[in-house]
């Protein structure tokens, strides 16, 4: 049988981790922690799909093509978190059909009042923030607990 899929998508400019700002998002740079999403993963016998794009309508697409491929979705949409109907509008068509969390490095409710928004809050099951790139991790373990998974 073919393992469950998981989709981990990233939003605009995390292409950067690692790179500016680390005092924010951290030292790990995108390849670093796909490496540990593919580990943790792997632990639960998921499949996963990583993509990061600055662009909105990818992120929809992608959003769209996890209806017919994926389990779980875990989701930082960045900026777009906070501006974003049309993410909103993707996400809820995987209502009752894939599980969603949100993950942020940082804590958007702690910063600037323009962050407290977020339209993908309503769709997630679960949230991390302000773990760092931990809080993939501790998305892929909330999915494998959701889906009924043990390492
Ligand atoms: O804390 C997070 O993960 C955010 O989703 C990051 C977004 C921000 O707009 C959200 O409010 C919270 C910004 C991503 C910017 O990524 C950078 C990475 C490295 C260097 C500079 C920016």
């Amino acid at each position: 049988m073919s393992q469950p899929v998981i989709f981990i998508l990233l939003g605009p400019n995390l292409n950067m981790l690692g790179i500016r700002e680390p005092h924010i998002y951290g030292y790990e740079t995108i390849q670093d922690i796909e490496k540990m999403c593919r580990k943790e993963a792997e632990s639960y016998g998921f499949d996963i799909e990583f993509k990061q794009s600055n662009h909105e309508g990818d992120l929809v697409t992608w959003i769209q093509d996890a209806l017919n491929k994926a389990r779980g979705l875990i989701i930082n949409a960045a900026a777009y978190t906070h501006t974003s109907v049309a993410i909103y509008d993707a996400l809820k068509m995987l209502e009752g059909k894939v599980s969603v969390v949100e993950v942020h490095h940082s804590n958007p409710k702690e910063r600037e009042s323009f962050r407290h928004v977020s339209y993908v809050e309503p769709h997630a099951f679960a949230h991390f923030a302000g773990h760092g790139a931990r809080g993939y991790a501790m998305g892929i373990a909330a999915l494998a607990e959701r889906l009924g998974i043990e390492k």
